[in-house]
């Protein structure tokens, strides 16, 4: 029986990936593409923070030091974009969400997160989405200090939505009982972001 099979399918059988990787609608890329709004935030680590505040029972607040001082996780994962490149195992480096949760105790009515970056930017996920095994806090790509263009100090990194979620420059994560919009979702992104459902745009 003859499959019909896309061009960008047959790319990533190319080289030598398994197709069901591959999202529908995306294609793969070897390169690493860079996107953001606005510019790279210049960032001093003796003034920085991280803090993990809302609904928990203990907000904290971390010095970087303090954050790589924690367990340590090394994940190797795809990530999806939804201008539709996708880039098949990146490794990172970094702290699983478990690890802040037992610091901070998480109450019962936490259900939604929002991550807060510089300059403002945030990205809302339900509480899951960090709590899944292949979500990370991480400071490391591909064994080296994540460059100021992808998120240096530090990033989120949610594999299972659309990357626009994977906040760059993160600071603190926000618990919250209610879903609120981050910055792209207010600009018609889907608020879902799932990859696998092409959960693109809300229009
Ligand atoms: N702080 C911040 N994080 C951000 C963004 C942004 O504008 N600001 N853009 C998002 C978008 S739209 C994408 S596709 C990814 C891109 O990450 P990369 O540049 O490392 O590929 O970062 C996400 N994280
Ligand atoms: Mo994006």
């Amino acid at each position: 029986m003859a499959l019909f099979r896309s061009r960008a399918e047959n790319k990533v059988r190319e080289a030598g990936y398994d197709p069901a990787r591959l999202p529908p609608g995306q294609y793969l890329t070897e390169k690493w593409p860079v996107l953001h709004a606005g510019s790279v935030p210049h960032v001093d680590l003796a003034t920085w923070d991280f803090t993990v505040t809302g609904e928990v029972e203990s907000p904290i607040r971390l010095t970087y030091a303090e954050l790589q001082a924690l367990p340590q996780t090394v994940l190797t994962t795809d990530i999806h974009c939804v201008t539709r490149w996708s880039r098949f195992d990146t490794s990172f480096r970094g702290v699983h969400w478990r690890e802040l949760a037992k610091l901070a105790g998480p109450k019962p009515t936490a259900r939604f997160v929002i991550a807060q970056a510089e300059q403002g930017y945030t990205a809302n996920l339900p509480i899951g989405a960090i709590e899944a095994d292949d979500a990370l806090i991480a400071w490391e790509a591909d064994g080296e200090p994540l460059e100021p263009d992808h998120g240096w100090p530090l990033r989120l990194v949610v594999p299972s939505r659309y990357f626009w979620k994977s906040a760059k420059w993160l600071r603190g994560l926000e618990l919250r009982s209610a879903d609120e919009p981050g910055f792209w979702e207010r600009y018609g992104y889907n608020n879902g972001a799932d990859p696998w459902r092409e959960e693109r745009y809300s229009f």
